[in-house]
This record gives structure tokens, C-alpha cells and sequence, in this order.
């Protein structure tokens, strides 16, 4: 433990508290805080605590002191666990993933940041060209999503609206070759609304403040532009420049910032402009708006659309028009940073570090679609957390016969169960309405959940409660989620889960002389005769890839980050208790700690402990003579005096404490230098 961490400080792990209470976890939690020190353990997690100012405590010379060292030896911080990640990596060529987690503003980027640059400057000792090019994307990559998928919201004023999952590749030599990002479902609405307070993404207003472009008619309007917290002009600069370093090539570059200015335009009835901006005729753009082309039987005819179409048709397109230009930026961000060389594809050992920062689960005024799914991310990854933390750990110990008293915890399985489930979830109804022929409306989706769900412990509604306070309108239901009740409104689901965008839109942007643009549209290929499959809801959509982003981290060995939002005024003084208490809670902080003191630090199969450490024994070195593996590892733990921490499962043995295992890793280094030492001078002739 870091022992050099005076005690004035509080517990540097919440394992060391003298009872486990909740009293006594937020006292140790909020005496940190106080003093500076924003990071404490929980054996092997990170649970950390947003400063809202400026830390000195991530530059060179942090970094050096973690470079290498056990988790115990110095002060907890991120670095500790990205270089435990990496060790992991290097040493024993496991994947690895560092998963972030907490609430909207609790810290998850800043943290993911963070752990970034610390891979980036313990790395590539050789200084090899190709792997600094690698490492800088990397880097680099974060400021252009930054700019193009955050946005300011009344809980965070750099606020990501994507979910982001990044794997950097390693080489034997143990340096970055490549990386892959995966974004997970952009709140589009945002660029068509945004609710008192917020901002749409930061890009608007970048290219707003520096690009010549006259926008008179703005989405963005209708509130404030400005945020002292931030500087578009400064950031714009930071944003070209880091696209130039990617290799975006001028005309890309344009081109996104004529989609951008498209978007702006998208309001008025400048068909001219946006004609120029998209490279097609204006005229076109003019039909595509107005008229949709329907096919009837065997006739193809042009339907005009009713005030109401066009105006939906528009805010789709300038949604959908967005949202392609974000998956096509990380689409290029990945062309140039995936592992190139075939033979280090192919042949060299590859293991990757996988970074998740996803958005936090929310609470708004007025909450939608986007925040239903955003939070039912956070049931799944709260899940991962108790199956991977909290439930293999026990089901550990009981499998193997060690004797263990069982710790209760909130499973949130249900939860996750009633938005996912096949036929019965949410999502299932939700996609049902969609089908629905005739009038298709969010009241008979409302209704349905209504009928499926009366019964759940975690669902009600309007209708289900009348006289609950908290759901206002017919329109309003409520689910409880593991970290509170939210209230979602069912306005716009129908529509944000079917996510039509015309036809007539893709052909109109395929067909575009921009190559860059007609690229980003590929199916505008397609004539409406050709188009008959209906193509997957949102909700699909997002569900299957959080399964598919589930199943992708729980085959790493995770190492976790547990961010807490100290209060809601981003102030740096601020300990506000009980919002703290209440993510402690959440989050299962304090069942943590008890499977973690109740359990071991270290486990290892009977084989593979005496592969590494027999020789520091002469009863197993080199060869042992007992009736088993399990036996002998019994004498070697005898024989060092280390009994009384530890325990023999029936293929495994545990270890309590690290101090016992960096003690045998001691006298392993020790003996391993002996006999190099020995095997040379026989080699040399010298014995
Ligand atoms: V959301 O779910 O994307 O809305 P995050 O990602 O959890 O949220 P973020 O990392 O963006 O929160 O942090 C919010 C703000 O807190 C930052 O913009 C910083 O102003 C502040 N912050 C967070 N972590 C640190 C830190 N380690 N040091 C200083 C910090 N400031
Ligand atoms: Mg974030």
C-alpha cells in the first residue's frame, strides 16, 4: 500500500477501512476530496472525483514515478491503472480493457484523456517514426470527435454525445501500431433541437465564429450561443489542425464544413445556396424537399409533401446529413490509424487496450429516445461491472470451496431485461408500434407498454399512477433505473426509432459532383423501386451493438474507473453529501469493497504459480516429488512464511494481500539473476 501516503490524507484504499460502512466510505471519500487527493482504490479500481480545476498531477514527472510500478507502490491515480492495464498487455499478452464509468460530468473523458497521453509517453522507447505517427492520431483523434460529438448541455458544458469505444494495438515490442474506434449513436436531435440552456454540437459554432459563411437563419437560435467555458474561435484552429495531421485532404475538410454550412442553411428557403454548397442543381434540391417519389404498383409518381412532411423531411435530412459526416469522419480517422503492416496483422503478436468513454447516465427536464437509450447503456455496462467485479468473484470462491459469506447487491439484470428482452422489452414494443400498419403514433406505443409492462416493479405510467406527482402528462412514463427514476416522455419515439430519411435525399446527395459527399451516401445508388427492405429501427440498431460492445469487453481483462460527480455547480470546493452518497450507492461502491476484503488479490492455477515461482523453494526447484501440484504449492507457501494469507481452492490458490505476492516476485527476481548468473559461468567455463 502507498505506504509513503500519510494517513492525514485518509485511506488510499477503501479495503483499509476500519469497518465498511457508508459512514465511514464517504468521510474517507470526502476527506480526500478535500485535501487534493481525487483518486482511491478499491483494490483494482479507480474510484476518482471530478476537481472542477486544474490538477498538477498529470505531467512528466507523475508520469515517470508510474511508469513500471506495482499499483500499491505510489499514490492512486489513472496512471497506476493504464500501466497496470499495459503491464497486463506486455507481460502476460492479455487483451485489456480500462472501462469509465459515472454519471453526465462525472469525469469520463477527461480520465480517458488522461490514460491516452500516459500509454502515449511510456511508449515507444526507440522513438520509431512509424509508432509516434500512430500515437499522435491517437491523440489528435480525440480534439476532431471532441469537436464534432460533444456538445454543451445543462449538466456538462463539454458534454459527449456519442459512445466511444477505442482499441490501441500493440506490437511485441509493446508499442501502439494502430487503433480502431467504434462510435455508438450520436444524438442527432440535436442538431435540429436543443433544449433552454444547451448548445448543438460544437462545430456549428467553431465554423460559425471563423469560416465566412452568413448564416441569418440558425436551428441554434433559439438560445444563447456563447459559453464563457469555452472559445470556438480557439478551438476551431485546434480542430483544422488536427484534421490536417490525420491526413483529411483540403477538399474533405471543405467539404465538411460546407455539410456544416448546409445544415445552417437548412432553416431558410436558400435552395440556391445549398445548391452551390452540396454541388447539385438547385432545382433538385427544391424537389427533394417538396416532392417525394412514391412507387405505386408499377408507376413511379412525385408526391408533394403537406407542410408538415416537408418540414419532418428537412430535419431528417439535416440530421441524417450529420450524423453520415460523423461516422464518415471516424470512418477516415480509422482508415489511417488501423494497423497497416500486414506481417504485424498477420503473424506479430497483437494485443490490444480497449478505452470506453461512453455518455453517462442522465436526467433532464424533458427527457426522450435519446436519453433512453443513453441510460440503458449504463444499465448494461453497470451489469458487465457486477457480473465481471461483484458476481464472478463470489461464484469464484464457491466453485472452487473457499469459504465465503455471501454479500448481497442490487442486480440490475431486470432492468436491463425491461428495455432488451425479445417480445416483452421496450425496445420490442417500441419496434412493434413501428410495424403497426395504418396510424402509427406514440400513444399506441404508450398503450402497448401499458398493457405488457403494468405489472413491473421498475415501469409505471400516467395512466398505471394517476395520482404519482412526478408523471405530469398522459404522455409521461417512468422507469427505475439502478442509479434513479426517470421520467421519459413519449413524444417523438415512434418517430426517432423508424428514422426515415426519404429516398429521394440519398439520391439527391449521391448524385452531387463533391466526390467526398456523393462517397458518404453510397445507397443513393438506389432507384425507389430497388429500395424495399425496411431497414433496421434505432433501437435494433443500438441494442445489438451494446451487446455486441458487452461482449467485446467482458472477454478483456477489465480495469475500471468509477468517476463521481461532486456536485451540480462544477464547483471545486463543493462536497455535496448526498448527491455523492447517492452515486456511491449506485455505482455499488461499498459491496465493492466488501467482496474485495472478503476476497483475494491474486489467483493462479497450481501449475502456473509453481511454473513461476518454484524456484525460490528447494522443494519444488526443479522438480518436486509431491502427490500434486497443489500439494507443493503448500510446501513453497510454508517454506516463505506466507500461510496466514493464503487459501487453496481446488484448482487454484489465493492470495490475499499484494505485499505477499510482490514478496514472492522479490525472491523470484533474486533467484532468476542467481541462475543466469550460474548458467554463465558454466557456459563460460568457469565451474
Ligand atoms: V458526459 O457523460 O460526456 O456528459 P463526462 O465525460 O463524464 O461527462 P467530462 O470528462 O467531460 O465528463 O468532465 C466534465 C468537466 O469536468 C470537464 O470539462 C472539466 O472541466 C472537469 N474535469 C473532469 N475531470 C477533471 C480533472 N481530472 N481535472 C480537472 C476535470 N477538471
Ligand atoms: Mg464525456
Amino acid at each position: 500500500m502507498a505506504e509513503h501516503e500519510s494517513l492525514e490524507f485518509g485511506k488510499a484504499d477503501f479495503v483499509l477501512l476500519d469497518s465498511v460502512s457508508l459512514e465511514e466510505f464517504m468521510a474517507n471519500l470526502k476527506l480526500r476530496f478535500e485535501k487534493g487527493r481525487i483518486y482511491t482504490y478499491i483494490g483494482e479500481v479507480v474510484v476518482s472525483v471530478n476537481p472542477y480545476r486544474a490538477m498538477n498531477i498529470y505531467g512528466r514527472d507523475t508520469i515517470e514515478q508510474y511508469k513500471g510500478r506495482e499499483l500499491y507502490e505510489r499514490p492512486p491515480h489513472l496512471f497506476a491503472i493504464a500501466d497496470a492495464a499495459y503491464k497486463a498487455m506486455k507481460r502476460r499478452n492479455k487483451d485489456t480493457c480500462i472501462v469509465i464509468s459515472g454519471e453526465s460530468g462525472a469525469g469520463k473523458t477527461e480520465a480517458s484523456k488522461y490514460i491516452m497521453q500516459y500509454i502515449a509517453a511510456i511508449t515507444n522507447p526507440g522513438q520509431r517514426a512509424e509508432v509516434e505517427r500512430v500515437k499522435n492520431m491517437l491523440l489528435k483523434s480525440n480534439c476532431v470527435l471532441e469537436a464534432f460529438g460533444n456538445a454543451k448541455t445543462n449538466r456538462n458544458d463539454n458534454s459527449s454525445r456519442f459512445g466511444k469505444y477505442m482499441d490501441i494495438n500493440f506490437d511485441f515490442k509493446g508499442d501502439p501500431i494502430g487503433g480502431h474506434i467504434n462510435n455508438y449513436l450520436l444524438e442527432k436531435s440535436r442538431v435540429i433541437f436543443q433544449q433552454e440552456g444547451e448548445r448543438s454540437f460544437h462545430s456549428f459554432y467553431q465554423v460559425c465564429v471563423c469560416v465566412s459563411v452568413s448564416i441569418d437563419a440558425w436551428y441554434t437560435d433559439q438560445m444563447g450561443r456563447g459559453s464563457s467555458s469555452i472559445n470556438d474561435g480557439a478551438d476551431f484552429k485546434a480542430v483544422a489542425d488536427a484534421m490536417k495531421v490525420i491526413g483529411f485532404t483540403p477538399d474533405e475538410i471543405q467539404t465538411v464544413y460546407k455539410v456544416l454550412a448546409t445544415i445552417l442553411h437548412l432553416n431558410s428557403k436558400v435552395v440556391a445556396v445549398i445548391g452551390v454548397l452540396l454541388a447539385t442543381k438547385e432545382e433538385n434540391v427544391g424537389k427533394a424537399l417538396l416532392y417525394r417519389t412514391v412507387a405505386t404498383g408499377r408507376d413511379v409518381i412525385d408526391k408533394q409533401h403537406t407542410t408538415q412532411e416537408a418540414s419532418y423531411g428537412r430535419d431528417a435530412l439535416a440530421k441524417a446529413m450529420y450524423e453520415r459526416m460523423f461516422c464518415w469522419i471516424v470512418g477516415r480517422i480509422n482508415d489511417v490509424i488501423e494497423v497497416k503492416n500486414y506481417d504485424a496483422k498477420v503473424h506479430g503478436k497483437n494485443t490490444v487496450i480497449g478505452v470506453l468513454d461512453i455518455y453517462g447516465f442522465e436526467i433532464f427536464q424533458n427527457n426522450s429516445f435519446e436519453q433512453f437509450c443513453i441510460n440503458y447503456c449504463n444499465e448494461k455496462l453497470q451489469q458487465l461491472f457486477i457480473q465481471l467485479v461483484l458476481r464472478q468473484e463470489q461464484e469464484e470462491y464457491q466453485r472452487e470451496g473457499i469459504p465465503w459469506k455471501h454479500i448481497d447487491y442490487f442486480n440490475n439484470q431486470i432492468i436491463v431485461d425491461l428495455v432488451e428482452l425479445q417480445h416483452k422489452g421496450i425496445f420490442s414494443v417500441l419496434d412493434e408500434a413501428c410495424m403497426t400498419v395504418g396510424k402509427v403514433t406514440d400513444e399506441v406505443f404508450l398503450q402497448g407498454l401499458n398493457s405488457k409492462l403494468a405489472k413491473h416493479a421498475h415501469y409505471t405510467s400516467r395512466k398505471l399512477s394517476p395520482t404519482d406527482k412526478s408523471l405530469e402528462f398522459d404522455r409521461d412514463f417512468r422507469i427505475r433505473h439502478y442509479a434513479g427514476d426517470v421520467v421519459y416522455s413519449v413524444v417523438g419515439f415512434i418517430d426517432k426509432n423508424k428514422d426515415t430519411l426519404f429516398q429521394d435525399f440519398k439520391r439527391l446527395l449521391y448524385n452531387s459532383s463533391n466526390p467526398v459527399l456523393k462517397m458518404m451516401w453510397p445507397e443513393g445508388k438506389l432507384s425507389i423501386t430497388e429500395v424495399t427492405k425496411r431497414p433496421l429501427t434505432a433501437a435494433t440498431l443500438f441494442k445489438n451493438s451494446m451487446i455486441a460492445l458487452v461482449e467485446n469487453l467482458a472477454c478483456k481483462e477489465p480495469y475500471y474507473v468509477r468517476c463521481i460527480k461532486p456536485n451540480d455547480v462544477k464547483s471545486p470546493l463543493l462536497f455535496e453529501y448526498e448527491r455523492c452518497r447517492h452515486q456511491v450507492e449506485y455505482l455499488g461502491l461499498l459491496e465493492n469493497v466488501r467482496v474485495r476484503r472478503a476476497g483475494f488479490a491474486n489467483r493462479q492455477e497450481y501449475p502456473r504459480f509453481l511454473q513461476r515461482y518454484k524456484m525460490i523453494s528447494e522443494f519444488t526447484w526443479p522438480n518436486h516429488d509431491l502427490p500434486s501440484d497443489k500439494e507443493a504449492v503448500k510446501r513453497l507457501v510454508q517454506g516463505c512464511g506466507f500461510e496466514h494469507d493464503v487459501a487453496y481452492g481446488k484448482t487454484k490458490v489465493f492470495v490475499r494481500t499484494p505485499r505477499t505476492l510482490f514478496c514472492l516476485e522479490e525472491q523470484r527476481d533474486e533467484m532468476v539473476g542467481r541462475i543466469v548468473l550460474f548458467l554463465q559461468k558454466v557456459w563460460r567455463g568457469t565451474i
